[in-house]
């Protein structure tokens, strides 16, 4: 099932499914995980986390990962496997240093695989690489998605065929440097009352590797319609986007950065404006916090990462799963990581 190298059986999970879930990969540091259900099996995408030596800083320089494994599972709970090397960095001409959190998609038996890279000036851009195998080998493009920027890519299959592009991430994601399509190197924030820095998203286009449209800005809004503003650290919008559709509603959710939440936001089409709602997930072991959420088997599942296997290490963490209840109401219940 493609895969560069040799297919290993890595871990079995416990039995009993509860919040207090054990590391799905305990061989090799793992986070970041976009979890999608492909012809009825759970595959796994997260970023491969690696001690690389390099000194931690505020622009996230020490997550300096080089390649992405995929994982499959069968079942929840359930062993999971994995497929080994996917994509390399060296095998990804305009590529730098970084590949940080990564997401997959599907469309007529060819998978896609989205992945944010520094390029060879240090600018995150966001790169496609396609497979016939949700396992890999991915072949790369041999440049960045054109109009893509910043990091976090997360793709959205609506019911409709239709993909939606979601990115962006400030601080180390770069999102503070972009005017529209203008770079300017300068860190620059919004401060108080002013907007927050909003994520971004497009359309894809039919081959699945260009951008249908401009880039927009997604409007993540209070209850009065407001934008969120940028002192609201607790709840403004820092990285990590998901998407997922739950009975015709939309669910933005995202990482909050130094506050560390899970947050989400909803709206009634893909584009938003998406209205605050709450948390779905507190924060975990380790600065990240970064999430999916999938529907498999008629239940839904917060997959997410703490860094309990490296004792508290940030930049290397492990990946784990949870059950994601939604409310009559539609509301997600606040899941806390250490508690059932
Ligand atoms: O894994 C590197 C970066 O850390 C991700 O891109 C962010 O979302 C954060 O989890």
């Amino acid at each position: 099932e493609g895969g560069s190298e040799e297919t290993v059986e890595v871990e079995s999970m416990n039995d009993t499914l509860n919040a207090i879930s054990d590391p799905l990969v305990t061989d090799i540091y793992t986070a970041d995980p976009s979890a999608h259900v492909f012809n009825g099996k759970i595959y796994i995408y997260p970023s491969h986390d690696i001690e690389s030596g390099v000194p931690q800083d505020d622009l996230g320089s020490h997550f300096d990962m080089k390649d992405y494994h995929v994982f499959s599972m069968d079942s929840i709970p359930g062993p999971v496997t994995d497929h080994g090397v996917a994509l390399d960095i060296k095998d990804v001409a305009w590529a730098g240093r970084q590949m940080w959190a990564p997401d997959a998609a599907e469309k007529d038996g060819t998978y896609y695989l989205y992945f944010p890279a520094k390029d060879k000036d240090d600018i995150f851009k966001i790169g496609v690489a396609s497979s016939d195998s949700p396992t890999g080998p991915f072949t790369p493009e041999p440049t960045p998605i054109e109009g893509s920027y910043s990091i976090d890519p997360a793709v959205f299959a609506d019911t409709d065929g239709s993909y939606y592009l979601y990115f962006g991430g400030i601080w180390g994601g770069q999102l503070q440097r972009w005017e529209g399509e203008a770079y300017n190197p300068q860190d620059e924030y919004p401060t108080g009352e002013a907007p927050a820095i909003l994520p971004k998203m497009a359309k894809l286009s039919p081959d699945m590797k260009s951008l249908a449209e401009e880039v927009k800005e997604i409007q993540i809004v209070d209850k009065n319609g407001d934008l969120l503003k940028a002192q609201d650290n607790e709840r403004r919008f820092f990285e990590a986007a998901w998407v997922h559709k739950y009975n015709d509603t939309y669910y933005f959710s995202y990482s909050t950065g130094d506050t560390h939440y899970i947050a989400y936001a909803t709206g009634d089409n893909p584009y938003g404006p998406f209205t605050y709602q709450g948390v779905i997930l507190n924060p975990v072991i380790g600065w990240t916090n970064h999430h999916s959420i999938l529907e498999f088997n008629g239940k839904w599942y917060l997959f997410y990462h703490d860094s309990t296997l490296s004792g508290g290490q940030t930049h290397l963490r492990n990946i784990k799963l949870t059950e994601l209840k939604h409310r009559p109401d539609g509301k997600i219940e606040t899941i806390d990581p250490y508690l059932n």
